[in-house]
């Protein structure tokens, strides 16, 4: 009996997928250059390999088996890949809309937010970062400007969460474009959404694809 023939470009769609979970960027590179070399459009090499893997990398969250050094290597893999892709930094189209990241005022850890930017990118959304340590009135500004889909707030101690509580307080109050607001982090898990006044509270950056999902009746601007 044979076996089902692979088409060579999906072993290698296979190959960059496990090169991205082991976190092997040399690998990375290459496999998604072979594909590139081949036809496969970046949006393709997005949307079947990075993607995938952060699919994968998911389900090892949910099932407890992964370690942050892990976490972080598989981030810089598809990291690098997209920036082969996108060399001039215009990551692919706002195909599912816009999403405004801060890390507030305060708070200086942003490894979590940075993975999920980087989960976000790769499953087609547009991300404004306004980095760590960001002060409410940098944060409204971008918003005013941006009229994203949601804003995601991450927060990793306690002292954020009376800044986190007043955002939508101050989007009403300035008469500003009002987005949903998701939070996540070690430290806004904690509490509630009725607590902190936000719309979703995420245990993991992949929660947020789901929620952004509903969100957007599952559109995409094409
Ligand atoms: C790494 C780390 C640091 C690094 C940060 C480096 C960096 N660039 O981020 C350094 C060394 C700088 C640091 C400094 C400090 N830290 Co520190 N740090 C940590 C540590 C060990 C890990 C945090 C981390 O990166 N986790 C891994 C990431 C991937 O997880 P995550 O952020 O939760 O993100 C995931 C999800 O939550 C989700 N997510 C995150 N945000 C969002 C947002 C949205 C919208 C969504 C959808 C999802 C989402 O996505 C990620 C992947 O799923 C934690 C301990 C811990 N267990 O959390 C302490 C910890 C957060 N730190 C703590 C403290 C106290 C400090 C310091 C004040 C220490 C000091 N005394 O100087 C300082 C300064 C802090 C400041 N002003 O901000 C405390 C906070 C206590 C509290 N709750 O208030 C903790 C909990 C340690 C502890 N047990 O005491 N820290």
């Amino acid at each position: 009996m044979t076996g089902a023939t692979i088409h060579p470009l999906t072993e290698t769609m296979n190959s960059l997928v496990e090169a991205i979970i082991v976190g092997d960027c040399a690998q990375s590179i290459n496999h998604a250059r072979n594909l590139f070399d081949s036809g496969i459009s970046a949006e393709e090499i997005v949307v079947n390999g990075i993607e995938v893997a952060m699919g994968q990398l998911d389900e090892k969250c949910t099932m407890e088996q992964f370690n942050l050094l892990e976490i972080m290597l598989t981030g810089r893999a598809a990291m690098e890949v997209i920036k082969y892709l996108f060399p001039s930094g215009q990551i692919v189209t706002a195909r599912k809309g816009t999403i405004v990241l801060a890390v507030l005022e305060g708070d200086v850890h942003d490894i979590g937010k940075n993975i999920l930017k980087m989960i976000l990118t790769a499953s087609g959304y547009r991300v404004v970062d306004c980095g760590k340590n960001c002060p409410i009135e940098k944060l409204l500004d971008v918003i005013s400007e941006e009229k994203p889909l949601a804003v995601g707030l991450s927060g990793l101690i306690f002292p954020v969460i009376p800044m986190v509580k007043q955002v939508r307080e101050l989007m009403h109050e300035r008469g500003i474009y009002a987005p949903k607001i998701m939070a996540g982090g070690a430290a806004l898990r904690q509490s509630s959404t009725d607590n902190l006044n936000v719309d979703f509270l995420a245990g993991t950056a992949f929660d947020s694809i789901g929620y952004l999902e509903q969100l957007s009746g599952g559109k995409v601007n094409e």
